[in-house]
């Protein structure tokens, strides 16, 4: 959409003051995000949005269930001392007719938030105060939640981690072949099949009452908490995908992108290693936040979650591979296929590191219980 047209569509929102730049923004693989830069001195900028609506075909769900989150966690944090609503909440800025979004004459669907100025969000880890401060973030933003009445949200895409939905979704890709790329993806279809099996051991769980449902964020990649100018947590966004879910769904997720040395795409898979002391400071942090809500079955499943979820996304990367990339954007004609080798050596390199995770986890775990 042209610059023109995008200052348009921010116009049909309550924003304060004059548009002076719409510039495309972030590294996300969902949305088309633009920061819009306020003219008036010391006034507000703004993120608009084109909301993905092939893959959100509900909108008016999905904004609902953003607005009830974000009132939730504004009316909790309010009764907080020390808390700040407007800086670690996303504030959602609602349109000329008050609704939380917009629907343009082609049908696209915009909404906006407040910016939220000083932060940063990071495709990669640097320091272990960060990976500490993520898991602070999504520690407490899972423990935030933990009282909200789930039943006020709608499942926006369901099954959205549950293997067996996304095997399933595989194996339809593999009989359709519709971009006949099936022959050329042997070796990493088979590294995704043959781990079927052991990477349903949370599903099964969850399906016998070991582990609870709660309401969990479901895209904790590190690039969606963003952190202060100092590096401390401040706002976990990105919150389309709120729904119920694991807790080893949001803690594997968040390590998939912590503790890899490379990035999520990495070409060269030498590159992709497993940083531990990461892992450490990702996990205290976040067990220290959202102990309280942790059973010790859960805090037990949280190094299945860290094996899980870079697999999910392996086979997911790889489903879209094969269907001719019709979900994930793509900046090149193999990208979904790159990313599916990187995420699968991650899977690899995990796995050597299990016991180790799980002893760290449990540790933490542990001396948070005796803390309290
Ligand atoms: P996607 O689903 O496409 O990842 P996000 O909602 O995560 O979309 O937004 C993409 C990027 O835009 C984020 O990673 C972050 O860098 C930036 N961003 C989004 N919302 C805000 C905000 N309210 N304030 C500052 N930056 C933001
Ligand atoms: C997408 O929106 P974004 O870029 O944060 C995807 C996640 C994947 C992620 C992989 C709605 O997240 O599930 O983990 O890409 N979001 C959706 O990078 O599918
Ligand atoms: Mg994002």
């Amino acid at each position: 959409m042209n610059t023109e047209n995008l200052r348009k569509t921010i116009e049909k929102f309550q924003i304060r003051g004059n548009v002076e730049s719409v510039e495309k923004f972030g590294s996300g693989h969902i949305h088309d995000t633009y920061l819009v830069k306020n003219s008036l001195p010391g006034g507000e900028d703004y993120i608009l949005q084109r909301i993905n609506t092939s893959i959100f075909k509900e909108v008016d769900m999905l904004m609902n269930n953003m607005v009830v989150v974000t009132d939730f966690l504004k009316a909790k944090l309010s009764q907080m001392p020390d808390s700040n609503p407007d800086k670690e909440v996303l504030t959602i800025i609602p349109a000329v007719d008050g609704k939380s979004y917009i629907v343009e004459a082609d049908g696209s669907c915009w909404r906006v938030f407040l910016f939220l100025r000083d932060t940063r969000s990071y495709d990669l880890v640097e320091t272990e105060t960060q990976a500490y401060q993520g898991g602070v973030g999504y520690g407490r933003f899972y423990a935030l939640l933990s009282d909200l009445d789930a039943s006020q949200l709608g499942e926006v895409l369901p099954g959205f981690h549950c293997i067996g939905n996304r095997h399933n979704q595989l194996q339809d890709a593999i009989s359709k072949n519709s971009a006949d790329r099936v022959k050329d993806v042997e070796v990493e279809l088979n590294a995704i099949l043959s781990r079927v099996p052991a990477m349903s051991k949370i599903r099964e769980m969850g399906l016998s009452g070991a582990l609870p449902l709660r309401t969990t964020h479901n895209d904790t990649k590190f690039n969606n908490v963003l952190l202060d100018a100092n590096d401390l947590a401040q706002c976990v966004i990105d919150l389309d995908t709120i729904m119920p879910g694991y807790v080893a769904y949001d803690f594997g997720d968040a390590i998939r992108t912590i503790v890899n040395s490379a990035e999520e795409d990495e070409k060269e898979l030498d590159k992709i290693q497993v940083n531990m002391k990461f892992f450490e400071a990702f996990a205290r942090g976040f067990i220290k936040a959202a102990s309280s809500n942790l059973t010790r079955e859960e805090a037990d499943s949280l190094a299945d979650g860290c094996l899980l979820l870079p697999y999910i996304m392996g086979m997911r990367f790889l489903t879209d591979y094969i269907n001719g990339d019709v979900y994930y954007k793509i900046n090149f004609p193999e990208h979904n296929l790159q990313r599916a080798r990187a995420q699968i050596r991650l899977v690899e390199k995990l796995e050597e590191q299990y016991d180790s995770m799980k002893r760290i986890i449990m540790d933490a775990y542990s001396e948070n219980l005796s803390a309290i």
